[in-house]
């Protein structure tokens, strides 16, 4: 087993940004650029390297993704939706630039998606997901304005997503998916309402993803993927349980998802690399406390540093 090359992830993240425009990769991904520069900044600052990217220009082609609602695209000129909204306060976040923002404008933004039965719809055509309560409390609570909400109907409709198995969906009712879980047990540990959690039980069920290999899958019978070194283990984090899981065997599987050739690292062993299990890899990695790489924030998935700036300042 190699260790972490985190010299060639850092080459592989810093090269994706020159290549953008000449693969079809980037193409078909071209309307997630913001989520994408999220999952490689947060990349490079828990293994140090931040300071290698030119920062003025980051912010001002953040700031030109806003739409004049008040929220964001995935890339300038596109439509605005929370999923995009949460990763540009976090990159602005990253870099200590949320006061350049109109807060007020982009806090109503978001307030206003809060539906009567406290959930969220994720834009203005309404789909309604527990990943968009998460998306919402995230970044109010980044930019402290939780209060613009109704925080108590929120947790609300995110424990009507509970299910037998102590684990969330997406909607109630629907069936428990590792990635869910993350976004209701965080924004349950956001708003301090992690007593509404079975953790017991939940724990048990999280577990249990860990398969033969050491990797984790997102629910029973699945493959393991390196995604789930972090929706997963952040979960376990914040519900106390992470020693339920071989951490060992966990380690030992992200590390063969590299490509020591040319940096990245992908789902699982010999596929593709792609920045966003990159991210995912290296910070279930600083989950998991492998030597050298800053710690994360298991509910802001931030750098712990530049969530310590924001809320013990
Ligand atoms: C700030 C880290 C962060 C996240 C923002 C959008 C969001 C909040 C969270 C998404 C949570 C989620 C639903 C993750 C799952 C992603 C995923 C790998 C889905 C694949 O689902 P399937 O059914 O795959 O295709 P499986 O693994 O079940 O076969
Ligand atoms: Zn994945």
């Amino acid at each position: 087993m190699g260790e972490l090359a985190t010299e060639k992830h850092t080459k592989y993240i810093l090269q994706i940004e020159k290549k953008k425009d000449d693969n079809i990769e980037s193409v078909l991904t071209e309307h997630l650029r913001i989520n994408g520069a999220y999952w490689g900044l947060t990349t490079l600052d828990i293994l140090g390297n931040l300071k290698a990217v030119e920062q003025e220009a980051v912010v001002s082609w953040v700031l030109s993704c806003q739409h004049e609602s008040g929220g964001f695209g995935g890339n300038v000129g596109h439509d605005p939706h929370l999923l995009y909204t949460l990763s540009a306060i976090q990159i602005l976040t990253l870099f200590n630039k949320t006061h350049i923002l109109n807060i007020p404008k982009l806090t109503s933004y978001i307030s206003a998606l809060q539906n009567e039965d406290g959930s969220f719809s994720g834009d203005q055509y309404g789909e309604i997901d527990t990943r968009f309560s998460y998306l919402a409390i995230c970044s109010l609570a980044l930019l402290k304005s939780l209060d613009k909400i109704n925080v108590e109907k929120a947790v609300k409709y995110i424990i009507s997503c509970k299910n037998l198995d102590g684990g969330f969906g997406c909607t109630p009712g629907a069936e428990s998916h590792a990635g869910q879980i993350f976004c209701c047990v965080g924004a349950l540990a956001i708003t301090g309402s992690l007593h509404y959690v079975d953790k017991d039980l939940l724990g048990w069920w999280l577990c249990e993803r860990q398969v033969k290999s050491g990797g984790l899958n997102g629910r029973p019978e699945k493959l393991p993927d390196v995604c789930y070194s972090w929706w997963v283990l952040s979960s376990l984090i914040m519900i106390d349980r992470v020693g339920w899981i071989d951490k060992e065997k966990l380690v030992k599987f992200i590390l063969e998802c590299q490509d020591f050739e040319n940096g990245g690292i992908s789902d699982r062993p010999d596929d593709a690399v792609d920045v966003f299990h990159t991210y995912f890899g290296v910070a279930g990695l600083s989950l998991l406390e492998y030597p050298g790489l800053k710690p994360i924030d298991p509910a802001y998935a931030l750098p712990v540093d530049v969530v310590n700036r924001i809320f013990l300042e």
